[in-house]
């Protein structure tokens, strides 16, 4: 009785001790993550000192450039100094398609391009250049920001360009020299400024316009010497370029939407410590939402002061828009679908369903 009461007692000590150990173990792994948030700064004080460029063709008002500013402020204030943002607008260091190659060879950090001249690099992002692919915004944004818009991302390392964010460019719309476009018809004949990219070449071409690549930097001389009689850009660009000096009408035609990935060398994203990679990222999406925000509040405020300024800004029946849809989607996607495979294009359909849908799923 004595031996099993002795025993007994011995029991619970070990319990009660096991659990005191247990309990002190979990109070210094609490300590100890608390101390590793703590050293995170004393680490980032003993890293060395980087300076980052970005190239961006776009000025210095245009939302996207507002948003790579956003990111600055964010990683120089997190890095406590270390990195260095510095942000070239206006095509300074080159054209989009110059800025890309840079990257990609890695004599230049980073740029942002819009998603036409990266077809050129990797043909995966002609998925995009699909007419009239998304609804509104929402819909673009909700997408990219899923997995789908992950996996497309991602096929950039396959080309030694890392992307970290989709900063906004916004829906196309068109412009014209003369009469808005009222009806398909009207795109008959229209020398259109398109940029270098088959798909929108192939989209312009099948509703009868005759699209005539430029390069950003000469489209507004192009305009104005009437080597072109309209072009194709979101409003923010329509506004930033002055165009309403060199063309009478705006269309909202919204034919595709347009976003300008900020992308990174790899081989210099892959040699910066993690805790500039955490950062980077941060801020990367800090001024993707920073722009996307800017662009969609700017967007009515500047159809009104384009309106002023003399322009004649239609907004057309959806029926027009309709008819574009039927004349050009399933053309233009035939087309990608033999240049990057009815396999990448089918899969990414079958994601944005699946990520647009699960939005209402279990309360429709
Ligand atoms: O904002 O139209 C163009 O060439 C531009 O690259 C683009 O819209 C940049």
């Amino acid at each position: 009785m004595m031996k099993k009461a002795i025993t007994n007692f011995f029991v619970v000590v070990m319990a009660i001790a096991t659990g005191l150990l247990i309990l002190c173990m979990c109070f210094s792994l609490v300590k100890n993550s608390r101390r590793t948030v703590v050293t995170a700064h004393r680490d980032l004080s003993e890293l060395g000192n980087i300076a980052i460029r970005i190239s961006a063709c776009n000025s210095i008002n245009h939302p996207q450039t507002l948003g790579l500013f956003a990111m600055e402020k964010y990683v120089e204030e997190q890095s406590l100094g270390k990195i260095e943002v510095n942000i070239y607008p206006n095509g300074q260091l080159g054209s989009e398609e110059m800025s890309l190659e840079q990257v990609q060879s890695g004599t230049l950090e980073m740029c942002t391009a819009s998603l036409a001249p990266i077809t050129v690099y990797q043909n995966k992002f002609q998925v995009m250049d699909i007419p009239f692919l998304f609804g509104s915004y929402e819909e673009a944004w909700l997408v990219l920001d899923s997995y789908v818009g992950e996996e497309l991302m991602a096929t950039l390392e396959e080309v030694n360009m890392k992307g970290l964010a989709w900063m906004e460019n916004g829906f196309r719309h068109t412009t014209t020299a003369s009469k808005p476009i009222a009806s398909i018809s009207d795109f008959s004949g229209v020398k259109l400024r398109t940029m270098a990219a088959p798909m929108h070449i192939l989209n312009f071409q099948t509703i009868g316009a005759n699209p005539t690549p430029v390069p950003f930097s000469e489209l507004y001389m192009a305009l104005s010497q009437k080597i072109v009689d309209g072009q194709e850009n979101p409003i923010a660009n329509v506004w930033d370029l002055n165009m309403y000096e060199v063309q009478k009408a705006l269309t909202l035609t919204g034919h595709i939407y347009d976003t300008m990935p900020l992308i990174a060398n790899l081989d210099w994203w892959n040699s910066l410590p993690a805790e500039y990679q955490t950062i980077i990222i941060k801020g990367a999406l800090i001024g993707q939402n920073y722009s996307r925000f800017c662009n969609y509040e700017r967007e009515d405020l500047l159809k009104e002061l384009l309106q002023e300024k003399g322009m004649t800004v239609l907004d057309p029946d959806d029926s027009v828009k309709e008819e574009m849809r039927a004349a050009t989607q399933g053309v233009v996607t035939e087309a990608v679908r033999e240049s990057i495979g009815g396999e990448y294009v089918d899969a990414f359909f079958a994601g944005m369903e699946e990520v647009l849908s699960d939005v209402t799923k279990g309360v429709n």
